[in-house]
C-alpha cells in the first residue's frame, strides 16, 4: 500500500502508533481521559449522558485500530468485497453491540449508560433491519464488505400516542454521535438535471455526454461495524448531501443574491435530510428519486475508484466487486454503472453490460403492489436524461431477445417491457433490477417461489430457473439473544458448552436432551418470568396500567399494516372481552389471565392503519378499567416501538401473533427473534413461519387460518359471490357499532373494510379458526411443564435462523466472495 506520509516521518509514525487497550485497567483509563479531557468534566458532574459519551468514546478507539487494519488488509490482499446498498439500516443502539463485540461487556456492566443511546432509526422495519443483522454477520464472518446509505439527519419519526391517537414527532439524532467519521476529503459530485448531447471523439466514435444541470456534493461518513469474537471491522459509509461551492455560493452571495444561495445550500442538504417513513410502500416522490441516484452515485463512484487503484482490466471488474441491492430502491446503480463504462471508460456496449450483470444481484422484499416501485418516464427524463436513454437502450436489447426466444408472442413483450406503456409511461424498477443482475432472490421459501410463479413469472420463462434463488432470512443472535436476554444466553451456554453457540447457532440442538428437565425447566421458566417482570414494570411507567407478569404475555410488534393484520388481533380481544363478560363470576375465575401487547408505527400517510392504533387504544381504555375483567385481560400499545424496544420486549413475551393473510408477508423476521427468547408463536402459514414450523415442528407452534393457494379464490369469492360475515366477528362489530369502544363512527371504515369492501385481507375468513388456535394456546399455557418444554424444544431448532448461515449463502451462491481473516 502506498504511504502518504513522507520518508523522514515515518519511523516516528511507527513509534507512535496508537496501542488502544487491552483490558479492565487501560479501558476506565480511557473513559476517565475522555470526561476530563474531551468533555472537560470532572467526577463531580459526570452525570449519565457524560458517562455514555466518554464510554463510547473510549470504546470506539477501540475499533478504529482494528478497522484500520481490517480496511489495509483487505486492500492489500485486493481481496473481492461485497457492497450492501440498502436506503434503510436500522441500526438500533452501537454501545452494548460494540462492548460485546469486542469482548468488552463483562468489564462493564452500565444498564443506565447504555439506555443513555439514542437509536440509529435510520430505516423503516423489516428491510432496514435485516441490513442491520446482515452486517454484523459480514464482519463476524470475516466478509470483506462495505455497506453503503444514506446518512439522514432526521430518522424514522418517534411516535407519540395522545389520547388513543398516533402523533408524529422529528427523530433528531446526530446531537452527538460517536459512532461516525466525518470523512470530509471524500466527496463526490453528483449531477442532476440538464441535457445530453452527442459528439464524435477523438477516435472518430460517436458518443453521448451528459452536460448542465446542477450539481450537488455528497460527503462520506464512515461508521465502524465490529465483528463478534474477531478483529474484522467493517465499515457503513453513509452519505451526506451538500451544495455545491462550500457553504453558498459565494458568486451569488457576493452579487447580493444571498437568500437565493441559502435556499440552494438548503435545496441540496434536502436530499439527505429525511428518511421517508414508508414501509412496504412507494409513492413515487421526486425528492425519494434524487435521494436514490444521490446515493447510488455517490457509491458507484467510490466503489469504482477504489477498482481503478488495482490497476486491473475492467474484465476483472467482477472479480472484485459484488454488489446486493437491498430491494429496487438502488436499481439506478445498474444504469449508472453502465453509463461509467460506456460514457467515461469507453468501454463497448456490451461488454460493459456483461460487467453490469455479473455485478449486481437483487433481493426482493415484497409482492404487495402498492411497493412495487415505479417511475414516471417523464421525471426520469428531467431529473436523469442520459440514465433514460441508457435505460431504453438496456430495454431495447432485452427485448430484441425476448422477441427472438418468443417470436410469436406480442403480449409477453409488452408485459416484460422496462417500460410500462401506460399514462403517463413508467419505468418498472423491479423488472430493470431483473435485466440487470445474475441473480435475483426471495427471503423465504413461500416467498421465492411466489416471486417464480407470480410476479417474475415470465422473467422464469425467459432466463430460466437459474436466475432466481431464495435465502431464507435470518438475525444476529448476538444482539437478539444475547444482548437482548443476557440471563437467558448464558443459561443456554451452561449446557451448550460456553457460548461457541452464538457464532455457530446450530450448536443450540444440545438445548435438546435438557427441554424435559425439571431443574433445567425451572431456570429457564424464571429466566422469562424475570423478563416479563422487567416488562411490566415498563408498562406500569409508560402507559400507566398494573399488569400481572404472571398472565400470558401476548404480543404483536411491527409496523402497522392491513396485511399484518393487527386488526384480526384487535377483534379477537374484543371477542375475548365479550366472553369474559357474559361468564358468571365464577367461571370467570378459572380463566387464564392475559395481557394483549401491540406496538408499531403507522406510516403518517396511511389512514387505516392509523385507525388500528386508535382501536387498540380505545379498546384498552375499556378493558383496563372494567372490573369485571381485573387481570383476566389488558390491552397495552407502547408507545414508539423500535429496535431497544423490541430487545426488552422479545424476551418478555410467552406468544407472539405473526398473524399476516397468506402470501402476503414475504418472510419476517422478528417471529425470529420472538421464537429465539423461548416464545412460541402464533401464526399463518406465511413467510418464513412456514419454514419455522418445519424445523421446529408441529407441535410447537400454533398455526391457523387459509392457506397463500386459496387467497385468490376467496377475494374472487368476496367481490363477485355472497359474502358472509363469520357470526363471532359480526358480534364484534355489533359491538363497536353500539359505542362501547367510544363513537361508533370513528371506527367505521374497519368495519366496513371488511362488511362492504370485499375484506381484502381475510379477516372474516380467518377469524374463526383465529379464535379457536388462541383457545388452544389457552389450553397448552395451563400445563406450564409441558409449555416450557415445548419453548426449550424450539430455541433448540432455530439453528437455522441466524444470519450467519444467510450472509454464508449469499457469499456462496450470489456474491462468490471469502472471508478474509485479520489478525490481532
Ligand atoms: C418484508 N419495505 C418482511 C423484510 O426481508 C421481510 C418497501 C418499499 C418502500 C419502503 N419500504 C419497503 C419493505 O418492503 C420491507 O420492509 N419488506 C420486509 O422485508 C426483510 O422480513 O416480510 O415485509
Amino acid at each position: 500500500v502506498e504511504a502518504s506520509i513522507p520518508e523522514p516521518q515515518r519511523d516516528a509514525w511507527k513509534r507512535n502508533q496508537p496501542e488502544g487497550f487491552k483490558d479492565k485497567d487501560g479501558f476506565e483509563k480511557e473513559v476517565v481521559r475522555h470526561v476530563e479531557t474531551t468533555l472537560a468534566r470532572s467526577m463531580f458532574n459526570c452525570d449519565e449522558s457524560a458517562a455514555y459519551s466518554a464510554t463510547s468514546l473510549a470504546i470506539r478507539y477501540r475499533l478504529i485500530t482494528g478497522w484500520n487494519k481490517t480496511q489495509q488488509r483487505q486492500t492489500y490482499r485486493d481481496a473481492k468485497r461485497v457492497y450492501y446498498l440498502s436506503l434503510e439500516f436500522l441500526m438500533g443502539r452501537a454501545l452494548d453491540n460494540a462492548l460485546l463485540n469486542v469482548g468488552l461487556k463483562d468489564v462493564a456492566k452500565m444498564e443506565d449508560i447504555i439506555s443513555q443511546e439514542h437509536d440509529a432509526a435510520l430505516g423503516n422495519g423489516g428491510l432496514g433491519r435485516l441490513a442491520a443483522c446482515f452486517l454484523d454477520s459480514l464482519a463476524s464472518l470475516n466478509y470483506p464488505a462495505w455497506g453503503y446509505g444514506l446518512r439522514y439527519r432526521y430518522g424514522i419519526f418517534k411516535q407519540e400516542i395522545i389520547d388513543g391517537y398516533q402523533v408524529e414527532v422529528p427523530d433528531y439524532w446526530l446531537d452527538f454521535n460517536p459512532w461516525e467519521f466525518p470523512r470530509h476529503d471524500v466527496t463526490v459530485d453528483i449531477q442532476f438535471f440538464g441535457h445530453v448531447n452527442k459528439t464524435t471523439n477523438a477516435a472518430g466514435k460517436t458518443i453521448s455526454v451528459w452536460e448542465g444541470g446542477e450539481t450537488v456534493v455528497a460527503v462520506a461518513y464512515d461508521v465502524p461495524i465490529p465483528g463478534y469474537d474477531t478483529p474484522t471491522t467493517n465499515n457503513l459509509r453513509l452519505w451526506s448531501s451538500k451544495a455545491s461551492g462550500g457553504e453558498f455560493d459565494f458568486q451569488k452571495f457576493n452579487n447580493g443574491d444571498y437568500e437565493s444561495s441559502v435556499a440552494d445550500q438548503q435545496r441540496a442538504e434536502t436530499i439527505s435530510a429525511v428518511l421517508y417513513p414508508n414501509d412496504n410502500l412507494e409513492r413515487g416522490k421526486e425528492l425519494r428519486l434524487k435521494q436514490q441516484y444521490f446515493w447510488v452515485a455517490a457509491s458507484l463512484h467510490d466503489i469504482v475508484r477504489r477498482f481503478k487503484k488495482s490497476k486491473r482490466p475492467w474484465s476483472e471488474f467482477c472479480d472484485q466487486v459484488a454488489i446486493q441491492l437491498n430491494d429496487t430502491h438502488p436499481t439506478l446503480a445498474i444504469v449508472e454503472l453502465q453509463r461509467i463504462l460506456i460514457d467515461t471508460e469507453g468501454l463497448e456496449w456490451d461488454e460493459a453490460w456483461d460487467i453490469v450483470t455479473n455485478t449486481f444481484g437483487y433481493t426482493n422484499h415484497t409482492v404487495l403492489p402498492e411497493a412495487l416501485e415505479k417511475w414516471p418516464v417523464g421525471l426520469v427524463q428531467h431529473l436523469l436524461p442520459r440514465h433514460l436513454q441508457i435505460i431504453y437502450d438496456i430495454n431495447l436489447y432485452f427485448l430484441q431477445k425476448v422477441e427472438k426466444a418468443f417470436p410469436k408472442d406480442r403480449d409477453m413483450l409488452r408485459r416484460v417491457s422496462i417500460i410500462e406503456e401506460s399514462q403517463p409511461k413508467m419505468v418498472r424498477m423491479a423488472y430493470l433490477a431483473i435485466v440487470g443482475s445474475h441473480k435475483v432472490n426471495g427471503v423465504a421459501e413461500l416467498h421465492s417461489d411466489l416471486i417464480r410463479t407470480t410476479i417474475f413469472k415470465d422473467f422464469v420463462q425467459i432466463y430460466g430457473p437459474d436466475k432466481f434463488t431464495n435465502v431464507t432470512n435470518g438475525i444476529t443472535p448476538r444482539r437478539w439473544l444475547h444482548q437482548a436476554n443476557p440471563r437467558l444466553s448464558e443459561l443456554i451456554a451452561s449446557k451448550c458448552g460456553g457460548n461457541a453457540f452464538l457464532k455457530d447457532l446450530t450448536q443450540l440442538n444440545r438445548l435438546e436432551a435438557h427441554a424435559k428437565d425439571p431443574q433445567f425447566r425451572r431456570e429457564w421458566a424464571e429466566i422469562k418470568y424475570a423478563n416479563k417482570v422487567r416488562l411490566s414494570r415498563y408498562i406500569k411507567e409508560a402507559n400507566g396500567v398494573t399488569v400481572n407478569p404472571a398472565a400470558l404475555f401476548d404480543v404483536q410488534v411491527k409496523r402497522i399494516h392491513e396485511y399484518k393484520r393487527q386488526q384480526l388481533n384487535i377483534f379477537g380481544v374484543i371477542h375475548r372481552y365479550l366472553t369474559l363478560k357474559a361468564m358468571s363470576p365464577e367461571a370467570r375465575k378459572k380463566q387464564l389471565p392475559r395481557v394483549s401487547i401491540f406496538g408499531g408505527k403507522a406510516a403518517p400517510g396511511y389512514w387505516m392503519a392509523k385507525q388500528i392504533i386508535h382501536l387498540i387504544n380505545a379498546v384498552g381504555a375499556v378493558v383496563n378499567n372494567d372490573e369485571d375483567i381485573g387481570d383476566l385481560l389488558k390491552v397495552i400499545f407502547l408507545e414508539d416501538y423500535n429496535v431497544s424496544k423490541a430487545e426488552m420486549i422479545c424476551p418478555a413475551s410467552d406468544i407472539s401473533e405473526h398473524i399476516s393473510t397468506a402470501g402476503t408477508e414475504a418472510s419476517g423476521t422478528s417471529n425470529m427473534k420472538f421464537v429465539l427468547n423461548g416464545g412460541l408463536i402464533i401464526g399463518t402459514c406465511d413467510g418464513a413461519n412456514i419454514e419455522i414450523t418445519r424445523e421446529i415442528g408441529e407441535s410447537n407452534i400454533f398455526l391457523f387460518g387459509n392457506l397463500a393457494e386459496d387467497v385468490e379464490d376467496l377475494r374472487h369469492a368476496h367481490t363477485y359471490g355472497s359474502h358472509s360475515i363469520d357470526g363471532d366477528l359480526d358480534k364484534v362489530f355489533n359491538e363497536i357499532e353500539k359505542g362501547t369502544f367510544g363513537s361508533p363512527h370513528d371506527f367505521g371504515a374497519l368495519v366496513a373494510a371488511v362488511r362492504q369492501h370485499g375484506d381484502y385481507y381475510l379477516v372474516s375468513d380467518d377469524f374463526h379458526s383465529y379464535i379457536q388456535t388462541h383457545s388452544l394456546v389457552d389450553e397448552a399455557y395451563r400445563n406450564q411443564d409441558e409449555w416450557v418444554s415445548k419453548c426449550i424444544t424450539a430455541v433448540a431448532r432455530m439453528g437455522f435462523f441466524t444470519s450467519d448461515r444467510c450472509i454464508d449463502e449469499y457469499a456462496e451462491s450470489i456474491w462468490n466472495v471469502e472471508p478474509l481473516v485479520v489478525r490481532e
